[in-house]
């Protein structure tokens, strides 16, 4: 399993969406437990693309490819994520996105899988959500909590924002905020007035859990 789980990694590392693919289906029909590959294999090819970008060791297309090649594996394996779903009672409505100016979606869609997967009915806005649009869909869809994703640093200040924007509607009180993301943490959550921050897909559940009394 080790071995496999290297290998995982090193096709996000080579950027090699074919053979990331490759492993992702190998995965299911050997049955290994899908979120450990995600998480111990995949994603940790990914971090580490981004430990050598910033190093200075990788270049932006190397970047790129890396990140195809971890949207291919999870294009496999997000479905199996998915059936758990089928027949959990409805836990609670969560609108998520990730906050404006920001592209980054792997994490946001992977904790949007894992939600569903856990009997949360998602409205999923994709990356680049202009703030009004958190609060619109929320009070529309009567959803009780909002998922914000944000992975850099200059958008972060977004999540505030969308907290404002809820305050400023008087809606506040009826509507959570969770956050997450690479550049936050509880200590961020605190400062701006989030219901909390998790940092992972699983912490996420609990996290949505505890928000919505589900
Ligand atoms: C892949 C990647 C890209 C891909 C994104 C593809 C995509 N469709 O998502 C591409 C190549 C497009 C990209 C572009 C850029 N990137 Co980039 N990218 C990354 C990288 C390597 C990995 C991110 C990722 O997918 N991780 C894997 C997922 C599974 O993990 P995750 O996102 O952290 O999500 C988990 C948790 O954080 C949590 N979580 C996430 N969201 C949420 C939300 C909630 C509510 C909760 C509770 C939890 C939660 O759960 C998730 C699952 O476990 C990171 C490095 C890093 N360390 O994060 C850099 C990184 C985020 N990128 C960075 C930068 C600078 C950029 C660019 C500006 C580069 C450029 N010069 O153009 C652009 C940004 C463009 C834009 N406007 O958004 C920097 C940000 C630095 C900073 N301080 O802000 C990083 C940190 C790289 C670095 N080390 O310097 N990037």
């Amino acid at each position: 399993m080790e071995k496999f789980l290297t290998e995982c990694a090193q096709s996000i590392i080579d950027g090699n969406a074919e053979k990331s693919a490759e492993l992702a289906r190998m995965a299911l029909d050997d049955k290994h437990p899908v979120l450990e590959v995600i998480n111990k294999g995949f994603v940790k090819g990914i971090r580490e693309v981004g430990r050598l970008w910033e190093e200075g060791a990788m270049f932006l297309p190397e970047l790129v490819m890396g990140a195809e090649a971890m949207k291919e594996a999870m294009t496999v394996l997000q479905p199996v994520l998915e059936e758990d779903a089928a027949g959990k009672s409805a836990a609670g409505h969560v609108v998520i996105g990730t906050i404006e100016g920001d592209i980054h979606d792997i994490g946001k869609t992977l904790v949007a899988t894992m939600l569903s997967a856990n009997g949360f009915e998602i409205t999923d806005l994709g990356a680049d959500v202009p703030v009004v649009r958190f609060v619109d869909e929320a009070v529309e869809k009567g959803a009780g909590c909002i998922a914000i994703s944000a992975l850099l640093t200059t958008t972060m200040s977004g999540q505030k924002k969308v907290i404002e924007e809820l305050e400023s509607r008087s809606v506040r009180d009826k509507i959570s905020v969770m956050v997450g993301g690479a550049p936050c943490n509880d200590d961020w959550a605190k400062e701006i007035g989030a219901d909390g921050y998790a940092g992972n897909a699983v912490a996420a559940v609990q996290l949505a859990k505890r928000l919505t009394g589900a």
